[in-house]
Formats: structure tokens, C-alpha cells, sequence
């Protein structure tokens, strides 16, 4: 099926708001002007938005550790965000959460989390909720290939599965656990081989190829609204950053970073578009320079947020 022009420009935007997000992070991050631990998606922004171009405001996703590709996909204001990561009242959780707690519920987005894997039955609780009332909303729930080896993972996707409940697993496979390569944290190449143990179908898609992946999440999100249950969709990617921004990567080569660099999921997409025939150069260049000036209010916004008041530091804190 084409897919629209406008829904593939979107998408475009989409990427490169955060690959320009992101990019900025580094350099305020290493400015030391953002607190605590970040870790970047630079590189895997096809997951993220081809998945959520599937969505509503009102369909959930759950989301990771590396949130900030996913938050954006889905509708999260990037001045919010970067108020956030420079602990900012004006941030997502007022400047006490950070990188790995930000939430949007307004639009579905029920939280980046710092528990590796423990979004996985946040999504199937969600889907519940979802069925219960008998609405037609979806949980998308991003994880990683070192996600997939959890018991969150066998509990969540156990569980929704049984109950066929309306939730998209999209495993981000960036072929790391921290420094720890896939091969040598798993028996098998295809995590979406898993699939088979609940009975569920198990999907294995380019995670570099926007379109790869929003017709597969595609299909999977129209067999969740069918109340047919749950899908596994494991994307192939790759993290160009190291694990957290600071982290010298001894574990992997340039050799390595340079060929997963050639397939870039932004500029794959911006060249199949210009073949396409549904954007220019010119196009592309002017979004670039629209996001690149969004980014900047952000920042700008969070600099001349002010900090949380002392008093408040108990305020909206649970545990
Ligand atoms: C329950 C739990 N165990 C361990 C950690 C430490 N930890 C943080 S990220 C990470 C690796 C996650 O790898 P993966 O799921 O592949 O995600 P990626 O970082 O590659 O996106 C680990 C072990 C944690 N945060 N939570
Ligand atoms: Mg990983």
C-alpha cells in the first residue's frame, strides 16, 4: 500500500527533530550543563518512528532507558525534554526526573524507564486496561536485545499473549547489552525466534528502513485492534554512540562503527525519498534547518528555565 506524501514527510521530520535533538545533548552534555546519565538513539531513529507513525495520541507506548527517539516519535515537546535533562521546573517531571523518567500520559506516553526490560509488562497492564474498557487502543513497547533475556520479558509477553491482549513488542536488537555483544548474551541470532514460545507471530525487520518497519509495526497494531493479541517485532539497528555519553567503547571497532554508519537510517530515507520523487534536496535542507532551530528554543527554554525551589524536592516523589 503507498503510503501517503505527507505522512512520509512527517516521518522525516520526525527523524531528524531527533537525531537534532540528540546531537545538541552531546554537546551540553559534555558542556557539563545536563545532569545525570544520558544514553543516545542516535542512530536507531527508524525504529521509533516508524513504529509510532502507526499511532494515536491516545495509544500508549512504553519506553527504555535510550527514551529520548521514542518520546519524540510519538508527540513529546522537545522543550519540555530538554528542560528535563538540565533539571529544569519547566522539564517533564519538574526537573527531578531526568533523561529516564520522562512521561507524557496526556498522549500516551507512559514513561522512559531505567529498569532495563521492565516496560514489557507496563505495556501488557496498559493493553489490559485497554481491552477492559473495550476501547480500540494499542501499547507499543520498545526493548532491547538485552531486554529479551529478562524475566519481565517472558512474564509480560507470557501473560499478554494468553490473554491476547492489543500490544506491539518492538525489540530494538542494537546488538549490545551495555559492552556486551549479542552473540555472546544469546544462543540464537533472531530474538523474534521467542515469539514462537508464546504463540504469538515473531517478526525479523531492518531496523534502518523507516518504511520496513512501519509496515511491519503496521500489520502487528492491526492484529492487536483486531483483539487478536500481541506481535514480537525485532528490528536490527545500531547504537552509534557508546552505551551512556562518556563511554569510551573499547568493546567494539571503528571498522564496525563505520559500516553501520553507512547505513544511516536518516540519510537512507532522505535518499529514497529524493528518489521517490517526494522531497527535494532544497526540502530536505529547509527541515533540517527548521529542527536545528526548534532544538535551539529548546535549549534556549531550559537555560532560562528556573530551577526547582528546595521545598519542593519531596513534592511528587513516590518512592
Ligand atoms: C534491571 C536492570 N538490570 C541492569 C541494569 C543496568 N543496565 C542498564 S542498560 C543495560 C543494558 C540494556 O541493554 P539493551 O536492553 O540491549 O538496551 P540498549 O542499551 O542496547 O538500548 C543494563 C544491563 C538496569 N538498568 N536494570
Ligand atoms: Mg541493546
Amino acid at each position: 500500500m503507498a503510503i501517503e506524501k505527507e505522512k512520509l514527510i512527517d516521518m522525516y521530520h520526525r527523524m531528524v527533530r531527533i537525531r537534532r535533538f540528540e546531537e545538541k545533548v552531546v554537546d551540553e552534555f559534555a558542556a557539563g550543563r545536563i545532569v545525570g546519565f544520558v544514553h543516545l538513539y542516535i542512530g536507531e531513529e527508524a525504529v521509533a518512528v516508524g513504529a509510532c507513525a502507526n499511532l494515536g495520541d491516545d495509544d500508549y507506548i512504553t519506553s527504555t532507558h535510550r527514551g529520548h527517539g521514542h518520546l519524540i516519535a510519538k508527540g513529546g515537546k522537545t522543550e519540555r525534554m530538554m528542560a528535563e535533562l538540565f533539571g529544569k521546573k519547566t522539564g517533564y517531571c519538574k526537573g527531578k526526573g531526568g533523561s529516564m523518567h520522562i512521561a507524557d500520559v496526556d498522549i500516551g506516553i507512559l514513561g522512559a524507564n531505567g529498569i532495563v526490560g521492565a516496560g514489557i509488562p507496563i505495556a501488557a497492564g496498559a493493553a489490559l486496561s485497554a481491552k477492559l474498557r473495550g476501547t480500540a487502543q494499542v501499547a507499543i513497547c520498545f526493548f532491547g536485545d538485552g531486554a529479551s533475556n529478562t524475566t519481565r520479558f517472558h512474564e509480560g509477553i507470557n501473560l499478554a499473549s494468553a490473554w491476547k491482549l492489543p500490544v506491539v513488542y518492538v525489540c530494538e536488537n542494537n546488538m549490545y547489552a551495555i559492552s556486551v555483544p549479542q552473540s555472546k548474551h544469546q544462543n540464537i541470532a533472531d530474538i523474534a525466534d521467542r515469539a514462537t514460545a508464546y504463540g504469538i507471530p515473531g517478526v525479523v525487520v531492518d531496523g534502518n528502513d523507516v518504511i520496513a518497519v512501519y509496515e511491519a509495526v503496521g500489520e502487528a497494531v492491526a492484529r492487536a485492534r483486531r483483539g487478536e493479541g500481541p506481535t514480537l517485532i525485532e528490528c536490527k539497528t545500531y547504537r552509534h554512540r557508546g552505551h551512556f555519553e562518556g563511554d569510551p567503547t573499547p568493546y567494539r571497532t571503528k571498522e564496525e562503527v563505520d559500516e553501520w554508519k553507512k547505513k544511516d537510517p536518516i540519510s537512507r530515507f532522505k535518499g529514497k525519498l529524493i528518489e521517490m520523487g517526494v522531497l527535494a534536496e532544497k526540502e530536505a535542507d529547509e527541515i533540517d534547518r527548521e529542527m536545528k532551530g526548534e532544538i535551539d528554543k529548546a535549549v534556549k527554554f531550559a537555560e532560562e528555565s528556573p530551577l526547582p525551589e528546595p521545598e519542593e524536592t519531596l513534592e511528587d516523589v513516590y518512592a
